[in-house]
């Protein structure tokens, strides 16, 4: 994976959002009806409720974001600020840059959003977002994010259980895999006018890596919408893997008989594996995975913590490799 060296200016100590904080803007979003507000925003908000503006379409919030289910995950961990989840972003398709994504995004159309279910299912056809995901059933789930570049995060998601949303769809004995596919639209993304990655960005998880109850589909984080830099409108969350396996923007669910390819074990089989389960034991070949930077952090506090086995998530998903050499199926 490219790795650009960070300037001290990208993540700062001052940065940090104390989860009071953030809580407290919840809370705000309760009282004024689930209004999208980033850090920092509640003041454009309140001003446009004063003038009895309406909201721009893209910071209107579906209303049952006021009342998402809370969930017990994440409860000691201390919650990234939003704009660096927000501006240090891998989503190639707008670019290399981790400021690209932000820059380059703001176009993006992410409405209406349609979900082609394909292969081995009861169910397949084309879906619209609206009608797979029902605001009704959206909880918040905080997990830390480990990139296999060795920096961290931890981010509140907003979204639904993955297996409710595959069950629906009804895969049949011969859905041993499912593959994910992300949009292809180069006159939009414009890193897909480019080469490096062999577009779409593609990924896949075995039948029961999917069905765990960690693995999440996304529509929202902070109590918000997705941001487009994110993965708008609908990604995949898995925190036991490295990040590249949480597929952002996806249109395309398909269930498979065998392992279906994925984009950055394609690329660079040696150094990205099909299962990228976040482990401190085995480096990659050109860095070790046994410490990350948990951002942010700067030149003076790189912020430097230990990596755990599956992202510390071993309780949840450990036996789903029992058996298994994970240094061979890294
Ligand atoms: N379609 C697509 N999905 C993607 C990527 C990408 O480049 N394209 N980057 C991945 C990587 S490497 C990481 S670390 C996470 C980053 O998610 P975030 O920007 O929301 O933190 O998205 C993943 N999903
Ligand atoms: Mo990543």
């Amino acid at each position: 994976m490219l790795i650009l060296n960070k300037k001290a200016s990208d993540c700062s100590e001052s940065e940090v959002t104390e989860k009071s904080v953030y809580l407290n803007r919840r809370q705000f979003m309760k009282v004024t009806g689930g209004i999208a507000l980033g850090v920092g925003g509640i003041g454009n908000v309140t001003a446009a409720l004063q003038e009895g503006n309406p909201l721009s379409p893209s910071s209107a919030l579906k209303p049952s974001f006021g009342n998402i289910a809370e969930t017990s995950f994440g409860k000691d961990d201390k919650i990234s600020p939003y704009d660096v989840a927000t501006s240090y972003n891998n989503f190639y398709e707008f670019g290399y840059g981790k400021s690209d994504p932000k820059d380059r995004s703001s176009q993006f159309k992410t409405t209406p959003w349609t979900i082609t279910v394909e292969g081995e299912a009861g169910k397949t056809g084309i879906f619209d977002l609206d009608d797979i995901i029902k605001e009704s059933m959206l909880e918040e789930r905080i997990y830390r994010l480990r990139c296999v570049e060795a920096w961290s995060m931890v981010i509140p998601w907003v979204g639904i259980s993955l297996a409710t949303v595959l069950k629906r769809f009804e895969p049949t004995s011969k859905a041993k895999y499912v593959y994910f596919e992300t949009l292809y639209d180069p006159k939009q993304m414009s890193g897909q006018r480019g080469g490096g990655l062999d577009w779409p960005y593609r990924e896949g998880l075995r039948i029961d890596e999917a069905m765990n109850p960690l693995a999440f589909l996304a529509v929202g984080m902070y109590g918000s919408i997705l941001p487009n830099q994110n993965g708008a409108p609908v990604r995949l969350v898995l925190p036991w893997k490295y990040g590249f396996k949480s597929i952002k923007s996806i249109v395309k669910i398909r269930f498979v008989e065998t392992m279906p390819e994925t984009t950055w074990s394609m690329l660079a089989p040696n150094e990205y594996g099909f299962y990228a389960n976040v482990n401190p034991n085995v480096d990659h070949p050109r860095w070790s995975q046994g410490q990350e930077r948990r951002l942010p952090g700067g030149v003076l506090f790189p912020n430097v913590i230990q990596t755990k086995i599956f992202n510390g998530y071993e309780e949840e998903v450990a036996s789903l490799y029992s058996g298994m050499d994970l240094k061979r199926n890294y």
